[in-house]
């Protein structure tokens, strides 16, 4: 791993690009999830690189929606198995949730690393490997149509970190809610979601389960209170409305 100075001043962000590099050197990122992540590294700075308001708020209805749905799954894909297993696995637990592999660059070796290195973080199952159990999701062309029968395809919740758009709108027509994280609040993921954290997974990630184990104390009617009163057009535009912010600021016309 390239050594990166503890007081550089973008240390945080370039340390959280070598995991990305080393996932992809160990065989679970794809190419492309390189340049997925630049992406994400733009919104980032736009956002302030912070966990913000509008994120809590959509970190805690998850939490809520989570622990209240009958099978949630989590869907994982190359960079999020690369940037947060460990997380992963204990969100799965603290939430009662399933995991499944669910690639858009399908590859079978990649498939099988993210599977190994899920357990090796803690999974006790992970879906998605066994290629009797596929079945389609209609309404999708790409590889991720092919969901686990008893994973995703029978989920009434998906998580979708770090997710490619086309996928969201499938799963939403099939009767699933649909949770993201997204750091962009204008992708259709993040748009066509329920509840869109924009956040850097690497932050929003273990606030979720926090959220998720201190919810868990909560009676159900408290927790259907938290997603009734959830209005994510609302948050996905406080996001955009802090973009506008920062870059005022910026430009110092604010
Ligand atoms: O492993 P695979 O084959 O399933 O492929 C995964 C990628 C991520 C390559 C694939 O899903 C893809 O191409 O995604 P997109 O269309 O580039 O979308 C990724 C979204 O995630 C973008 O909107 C980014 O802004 C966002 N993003 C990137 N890094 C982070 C992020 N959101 C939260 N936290 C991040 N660290």
């Amino acid at each position: 791993m390239t050594f990166i100075p503890k007081n550089h001043p973008r240390a945080e962000s370039l340390l959280i690009r070598e995991k990305l590099v080393e996932g992809f050197n160990d065989g679970l990122v794809a190419k492309e999830g390189l340049l997925a992540h630049g992406r994400g590294e733009a919104y980032d700075y736009l956002i302030g690189e912070k966990t913000s308001g509008f994120a809590k708020k959509a970190i805690t209805a998850a939490a809520a929606a989570m622990l209240l749905a009958d099978s949630p799954i989590i869907s994982v894909n190359g960079n999020i198995a690369a940037l947060c297993p460990k997380e992963i696995t204990k969100l799965a637990k603290a939430s009662k949730s399933k995991i499944e592999v669910n690639l858009f660059y399908a590859n079978e070796k990649r498939r099988q690393n993210i599977v190994k290195t899920l357990k090796k973080n803690g999974a006790d199952e992970v879906l998605g490997a066994d290629r009797r159990s596929l079945k389609k999701l209609s309404g999708l062309d790409s590889a991720r149509r092919f969901v686990d029968k008893d994973g995703i395809f029978a989920a009434d919740l998906v998580l979708v970190p770090l997710e490619d758009g086309d996928r969201t709108l499938a799963l939403s027509k099939a009767g699933k809610k649909v949770v993201a994280f997204d750091l962009n609040p204008l992708s259709r993921t993040a748009q066509t979601a329920d509840i869109t954290i924009v956040d850097n997974v690497i932050r929003g990630m273990r606030l979720l389960i926090d959220s998720c184990k201190s919810l868990s104390k909560q009676n159900k009617a408290s927790l259907e209170k938290i997603v009734k009163n959830y209005d994510n057009k609302k948050v996905l535009s406080e996001s955009i409305v802090q973009i506008q912010k920062y870059l005022k600021r910026r430009a110092k016309i604010a």
